[in-house]
């Protein structure tokens, strides 16, 4: 974190050149230190308490996985307070601790090469006057909720902060490919970044995905966040948006775009990040050899966000429901919540719709008999007619949790 602190400097400066580009200025500043506290994650199998910290630049507090390289978790609470979250509480993930800590904002070029007919090595300035398009979507680590695994698995042991929503503003991807001007036979893009893996046989970070699906006209470089340019740790100045897809690649820091004639082998997307070949992801836990493929779309999920588990509050017959849904990649028809282990379901009405890759807010009122300990479980369908199942999934990565969460209250 060191390191964090004496770059800060170096931090504040990039505000300036970006006002000489004319991407205007977001609050740069860390937030003032908070002191460090400890939340308790509730993991079910280990220690599961962890510090918070606000000692990241441009960072509020945040619940501390790990330092370096840097893995810090959304607190809970923070989705309560609307459907976007804040670019100071927005999670982080980085694979390699080479980060680089300033940017030479003039300087920086994202090159297109490969099976292209005209290579080319794009200045930030000229990516800003390109036609911008704004979408709201929700960023996941595809390891979001990986420490309520049971059996556990290796791998951060995140709760659910591992994801939070924004609305960016950038160029489409497909945009820049026809500038470039895509060669017969390419069948997939990959992308890399500025961080470096801190070995040198370590696998230099990059992920790809097919032709087709970059140029959807939904992928996008994105230069802007929440109305803000993004934060350093969020992948400052550019990154990659694949709306609907998990964030492993939502690739940060982005300045290589590579159009492949072959599929991608690389460590990334051949080794790392595969899921089992079958419904939800799931395996009988302990299981090694199945037929696995890249993880890609997300399924649906929500949370009930209005008390922290096991929080106490004074009995009145009627209480207040409310939380945060998702639809994975496609939008949120319906959210039902039970107070009874699942038998009765009641449908919640739902808030604004920001769009169909956006969080989007449900609220209900469920009448409850008595005073008492209740468990409550929210439960949301996608507008695809896929439902969140009431048993978690497995595999041994730990990835796309997607099942019916669980919220305990007491009411005395
Ligand atoms: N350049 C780069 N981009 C990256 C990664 C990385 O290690 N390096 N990690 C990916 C993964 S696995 C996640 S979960 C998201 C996290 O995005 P965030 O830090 O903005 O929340 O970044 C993705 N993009
Ligand atoms: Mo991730």
């Amino acid at each position: 974190m060191d390191d964090f602190d004496v770059e800060l400097a170096k931090l504040r400066s990039r505000r300036r050149f970006l006002a000489e580009l004319g991407m205007g200025s977001g609050a740069l500043l860390a937030a003032p230190a908070l002191g460090q506290g400890l939340v308790d994650l509730a993991l079910p199998g280990g220690p599961s308490s962890r510090p918070t910290t606000s000692s990241f630049p441009e960072k509020g507090e945040m619940i501390l996985q790990r330092a370096r390289p840097p893995l810090l978790e959304t607190p809970m609470e923070v989705f309560d307070q609307g459907v976007f979250t804040p670019n100071d509480r927005f999670f982080v993930r980085w694979h390699w601790a080479d980060i680089p800590t300033s940017i030479d904002v003039q300087g920086y070029r994202i090159a297109v090469r490969g099976h292209v007919n005209r290579p080319l090595a794009i200045p930030l300035a000229e990516l800003l006057r390109m036609p911008r398009v704004e979408l709201a979507a929700v960023n996941q680590c595809s390891g979001n909720s990986r420490g309520l695994f049971q059996p556990c698995v290796a791998g951060a042991q995140w709760r659910h902060g591992a994801m939070g929503n924004a609305k960016w503003v950038g160029v489409r991807l497909r945009h820049v490919l026809d500038l470039a001007g895509v060669k017969p036979g390419a069948i997939a893009v990959r992308f890399g970044a500025l961080d470096q893996p801190v070995v040198p046989t370590g696998p230099d970070f990059t992920k790809s995905i097919s032709l087709d699906h970059a140029r959807d006209g939904e992928v996008m470089i994105a230069f802007e966040m929440n109305g803000e340019q993004m934060p350093l740790l969020n992948g400052f100045p550019v990154r990659l948006i694949v709306p609907g897809w998990y964030s492993t690649y939502w690739v940060k820091m982005l300045n290589d775009i590579e159009v492949l004639d072959r599929p991608d082998d690389g460590y990334w997307m051949a080794k790392a990040y595969k899921i089992p070949d079958t419904p939800h992801a799931n395996v009988a836990p302990g299981t090694k050899d199945f037929p696995s493929v890249p993880i890609n779309r997300m399924v649906p999920r929500s949370w009930i966000t209005g008390w922290s588990d096991e929080q106490t509050f004074s009995y009145a017959p009627e209480l207040p429901v409310g939380g945060i849904a998702m639809g994975g990649d496609a939008g949120v028809a319906r959210v039902e919540i039970s107070g009874d282990l699942g038998r009765t379901w009641h449908e919640a009405s739902l808030g604004s719709d920001e769009g169909r890759y956006s969080f989007r807010r449900f609220d209900m009122t469920l009448r409850v008999p008595h005073a008492g300990r209740y468990t409550l479980l929210s439960r949301c369908t996608n507008t695809n007619g896929l439902t969140q199942p009431m048993t978690p999934n497995w595999n041994p990565g730990g990835f796309m949790r997607g099942c019916v969460e669980a919220s305990r209250v007491r009411l005395t």
